[in-house]
């Protein structure tokens, strides 16, 4: 049985809405057809019981009967693993997904994030530039010759790897065309567009209460 609570942050600031990561998991469930509830923790104080389900403090996790995950690409998996729309059923379909699951976490992203960081901090330098232009580069090179990532279908690998690319400053970064087409091919998906206006309305109505 199936009893999935996405849980996150009550509140944040204007910056990051659209982008917190419970977006990704609300985003698998609507193009997986599965009933899920928002719950929230505090963003201002981040007790025991947010640290004993995120230790980190942070947000996504995922509950679903008794069991908790944290980590968005855990809950992804875990939610795909419920649905062929976001895993294929097929030892080949999988084994892709999972590779490519993995690659937008540790490839991509672990490069375009702490990249990211610097820039908005505004350091002097950003060294990790040319690492990234290498990573996009690649990543353009994939798709150019394919729409999807894994098993010639939309998987929860491409949801990943879109949410991971559709960061504005990575977005403005250089001109990668075939890049550009898939993020936007894949951000129009009808599950997007409602995970994230239900993100956007979360926290509008988190700014009303707290006047
Ligand atoms: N690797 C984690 C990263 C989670 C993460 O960065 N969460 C952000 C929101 S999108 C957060 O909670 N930031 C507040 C903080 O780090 O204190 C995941 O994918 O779940």
């Amino acid at each position: 049985m199936s009893d999935i609570t996405v849980w996150t942050y009550d509140w944040v600031p204007a910056g990051p809405r659209g982008f917190v990561r419970d977006l990704r998991l609300r985003w698998a469930c609507e193009e997986a057809g599965l009933a899920y509830a928002v719950r929230t923790v505090p963003f201002d104080e981040r007790g025991p019981e947010h640290l004993a389900r995120q230790p980190f403090g942070q947000v996504p996790f995922l509950t679903d009967g008794e069991l908790t995950l944290f980590e968005s690409g855990a809950g992804l998996l875990h939610l795909a693993g419920k649905s062929d729309i976001l895993m294929p059923a097929d030892a080949l379909g999988v084994a892709q997904t999972l590779q490519w699951t993995i690659a937008a976490l540790n490839s991509i992203e672990m490069v375009s994030v702490p990249w990211w960081f610097l820039e908005v901090t505004g350091a002097p330098d950003n060294n990790l530039t040319g690492w990234l232009e290498s990573r996009l580069a690649h990543m353009e090179d994939v798709l150019k010759d394919r729409q999807w990532l894994a098993a010639d279908r939309f998987t929860v690998a491409d949801l990943l790897m879109a949410d991971v690319l559709r960061v504005e400053k990575l977005r403005a970064f250089g001109i990668r065309p075939a890049t550009e087409a898939y993020v936007a091919r894949i951000t129009a998906r009808p599950a997007f567009l409602k995970a994230h206006a239900d993100q956007m309305a979360h926290f509008a109505a988190a700014d009303r209460l707290r006047g």
